[in-house]
């Protein structure tokens, strides 16, 4: 027999789990041998895991990190296991606004803040959690290596037109003191500081995302993405097909003598429901410029609510507000004379920027009608207008012609008449806006362009529409950053670069006179759309000459598997997937998707609330890891709840999965220490296989918690019945953790006589015999009596059964008397005990 043991305490021989020190050892180990490095060139059976880079951005990791790295670590091992190459790299996405952001709190300068961060996320955090991590091919997004390639990266899209400048409303940030992208404004707040945001018309650089609306959406259906992460990207590109309608008008408009608006509608079929024309402010604006001349009431509201910024403006609960522009229009359905109405709840910038308004079922139309005392005609029945909107659908009526349809036929027929009388055509809207790329902040990329007047006023350009700009001559990249004292932004609407004389003045790499640089900066979030192409290439011969080298991004590009948080669903993931469609256009690449499978996971929460530093509920993974291990750390995480909704953190449960872990370590010393060979029974041969058909699956599922609790109740099993636990089976309950706890694995791998290291063997496979569900009923008879019976395993041996049927109460009353002479054995059906005296 074995010898007792209490839970923690062992007996004196036995060693202590000592986490922390056992942890040190075999990551110096694995670091010395290299045991997790892959020959990027001579791999046979790539498999690129990748999980988010960190912003280097605060005094370090929190658990949300450890979860999002834990899980995909543990991922990442299984793939080993299974015996593919699995690549894990990992990296500092330490350039721009979050960095920068930090440096000023902090009061320091972000080229040495990031040196300490980095250093100390790498060194004291990163390193601990045991994952597989692949140091070398480390990407700093603020190195000039790496950010030479970002800048590379602009000129091929300013190539392809892909990269505009041109002017037009944009959000400012007033704490900020930058303009940001619309993914970056969220509730018209700034993504960064929660400040309100505010409306600017400026010339910024553009990504042209826009051009690849379509295939942003429409390839969604060709990737194994996360279903919530597909929807928040098909929402926010926000397709829409609807109808362009041309109503006459009373405006100059100069360029086209046509005098008419234009609306975009999804709503076809209440044509005859538009008692009047609202155009924004953008809109109205543009016809002072062709010459109108507004009234000034009108005027002076355009330029109002031009300073507003859009989100504000389109924002629910907000009171609607407008003015009469004293010109009327046609309605192109009944021909009426229906007035025209400025009002900032029409965007310039979507669709036509301006709408044909039916209150009777539109419920903002319906709320500006009712204030302005403007008429409200029913042409969809279905509800009460008199009350509310009604916006469903239904027949139509009071629609001349067209009465007695339905929506939809109405939709399609007078899109039809609409089209056939030159009056408009269907269009195809989407709410996706291009990518505002400039930043007038210090702490990124120099946006490597060059503005010389001279061809400006010759009209020369590398590009189209663009007069006087040229890209810096690629031999010349980096446009390397200077190191800027001052470098807190101006809040001036320019750089702080603007104010460095040697770098603002260049030569034009046109004519050779003295131009002028751009001096703002790219947005972080460009650093990171393709930091993944970087990673396997840094350390190619060719790495300095290219950003990434063809023959390895054949071999490992598109990543495998990729793991993150679905805050970046509609910001980072968007834009890796617009760079890689365009770096696929221009004939770098021969994918179009970056990411095959993308799965989100969930947020650890903490105290009920989202972990933030101005709540100050911020674990900090440290303690933790010092008190129990990362071991510890990293299964207490995945063991919170389903991996995609994250869980709350608590102190002390955390202490129940280190005791699970102690637990193993004492048992398997137990094993390792025991010489007799005992032989499983075919119950725990069955449940053995059991676990690891299912912690297999599970792990492949990333449904790591109910990996675990299978894998705590096997353990359960283990400690009752010890006298049939032998090496074996340790060895494989052992290589089942070792993805989600990789040190006491390789610790207990030595224990039981094992060469290193358990992270060199494959996943254990199972025996399909021991699954089969069936099971047998089988008669326990003493004496010939029937005393019970038990259910078994089919195929379930005389020795086992006569084991179990020992065990019972019921049978045990018979049998104690005497000792068993003999026993009758039926295969399957029945046992009969036959006693002695
Ligand atoms: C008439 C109408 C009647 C409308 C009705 C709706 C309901 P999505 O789906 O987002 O494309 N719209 C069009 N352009 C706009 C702009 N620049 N600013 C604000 N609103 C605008 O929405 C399209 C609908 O939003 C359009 O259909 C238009 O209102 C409005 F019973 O036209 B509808
Ligand atoms: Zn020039």
């Amino acid at each position: 027999m074995l010898k007792t043991f209490s839970l923690v305490e062992s007996s004196p021989e036995m060693k202590r789990y000592d986490a922390k020190t056992i942890e040190a050892k075999w990551q110096e180990r694995w670091d010395r041998d290299g045991t997790f490095r892959v020959d990027i060139k001579k791999a046979e059976r790539p498999f690129f895991n990748l999980m988010m880079f960190p912003y280097p951005s605060g005094e370090g990791l929190h658990v949300g990190h450890v979860y999002a790295f834990g899980g995909a670590d543990t991922f990442g091992r299984l793939k080993r296991m299974q015996g593919y190459n699995v690549f894990e790299p990992m990296g500092f996405d330490s350039f721009g606004i979050h960095s920068e952001n930090y440096a000023i709190k902090v009061g320091k300068h972000p080229r040495e803040l990031i040196q300490e961060t980095t250093s100390y996320f790498r060194e004291r955090q990163m390193k601990r959690l045991g994952a597989l991590f692949d140091w070398d091919h480390e990407v700093i997004t603020s190195q000039p290596n790496y950010y030479k390639w970002t800048q590379w990266l602009f000129i091929q899209l300013f190539k392809a037109g892909l990269a505009v400048r041109k002017k037009a409303p944009v959000d400012w940030c007033p704490s900020c003191k930058t303009v940001l992208a619309d993914e970056q404004v969220i509730g018209g707040k700034c993504e960064r500081c929660q400040s309100q945001v505010i409306e600017k018309e400026l010339e910024q650089w553009f990504l042209k995302t826009t051009d690849y609306a379509e295939k942003l959406l429409s390839n969604l259906d060709k990737i194994d993405w996360s279903e919530t992460t597909k929807t928040m990207q098909k929402n926010w590109i926000g397709k829409s097909e609807g109808l362009q309608i041309k109503f006459s008008l009373e405006v100059p408009r100069q360029e086209d003598k046509k005098h008419l608006v234009e609306v975009f509608t999804t709503r076809a079929d209440t044509l005859f429901g538009a008692t009047f024309v609202v155009v924004s402010p953008e809109v109205a604006k543009s016809w002072i410029d062709l010459g109108w001349k507004a009234p000034k009431e009108v005027a002076d509201y355009i330029t109002k609510s031009l300073k507003v910024d859009q989100q504000d403006r389109t924002a629910e609960k907000r009171e609607k507000t407008g003015v009469f522009t004293e010109v009327f229009a046609i309605n192109s359905g009944n021909k009426k004379e229906i007035p025209v109405w400025v009002a900032d709840y029409v965007l310039g910038s979507y669709g036509t920027g301006a709408i044909m308004a039916v209150p009777a079922h539109d419920s903002r139309d319906y709320e500006f009608a009712k204030k302005y005392n403007l008429e409200i005609v029913e042409v969809i029945i279905g509800g009460d207008v008199s009350k509310e909107a009604y916006i469903g659908e239904g027949k139509l009526v009071n629609s001349g012609e067209f009465d007695g349809l339905d929506s939809k036929e109405g939709i399609k027929k007078i899109s039809e008449y609409i089209e056939e009388n030159q009056l408009g055509k269907r269009t195809v809207n989407y709410h996706l806006r291009d990518w505002l790329i400039s930043r007038q902040r210090y702490w990124g990329p120099p946006i490597p362009m060059i503005f010389c007047d001279k061809c400006a006023k010759d009209g020369k350009s590398a590009n189209k529409d663009m007069t006087g700009w040229f890209p810096v001559p690629e031999k010349d990249l980096p446009v390397e950053l200077p190191y800027l004292k001052n470098y807190q932004p101006k809040g001036t609407g320019v750089s702080p670069l603007a104010t460095v004389p040697e770098f603002l003045s260049v030569k034009c790499p046109e004519c050779g006179s003295l131009a002028k640089r751009e001096t703002d900066v790219s947005d972080t979030f460009l650093d990171s759309s393709w930091y993944f192409l970087r990673y396997p290439s840094t350390r190619s011969a060719r790495s300095g000459q290219v950003p990434f080298d063809s023959d390895i991004t054949k071999k490992w590009l598109p990543v495998d598997s990729y793991i993150g948080g679905n805050e970046h669903a509609v910001l980072h993931l968007l834009y890796a997937r617009f760079i890689t469609m365009a770096l696929h256009d221009i004939g770098y690449l021969d994918f179009e998707e970056p990411f095959k499978k993308f799965r989100a996971h969930g947020l650890v929460i903490h105290e009920g609330a989202k972990m933030s530093k101005s709540r100050g509920n911020v674990v900090n993974p440290n303690e933790f890891m010092d008190s129990y291990g990362a071991d510890t750390l990293r299964i207490y995480l995945l063991f919170l709840g389903p991996y995609e909704q994250g869980g709350d953190f608590s102190d002390r449960a955390i202490a129940g999965v280190y005791r699970f872990l102690n637990r193993v370590w004492s048992l398997v010393q137990e094993i390792a220490d025991n010489t007799s060979t005992a032989t499983p029974s075919l119950e725990m041969e069955r449940a053995l296989n059991l676990l690891i058909k299912k912690v297999g699956e599970d792990l492949e599922n990333l449904k790591f918690n109910t990996a675990i609790a299978a894998m705590m109740e096997f353990l359960n099993m283990m400690n009752e019945k010890k006298d049939e636990l032998n090496k074996e089976l340790a060895k494989k309950f052992v290589l089942l953790l070792s993805p989600l706890a990789p040190h006491i694995s390789e610790e207990l791998w030595e224990v039981l006589g094992e060469k290193f290291s358990v992270h060199h063997q494959l996943w254990p496979s199972y025996k399909t015999k021991f699954l089969e569900e069936d099971k047998v009923t089988i008669v326990i008879q003493v004496n010939g009596r029937f005393r019970d019976k038990l259910e078994a395993p089919k195929g379930i041996s005389k020795e086992d059964v006569a084991r179990l049927a020992l065990d019972r109460p019921k049978v045990k009353v018979y049998t104690k008397k005497g000792q068993i002479k003999k026993s009758i054995w039926i295969e399957g059906r029945l046992l009969n005990l036959v006693t002695g005296g």
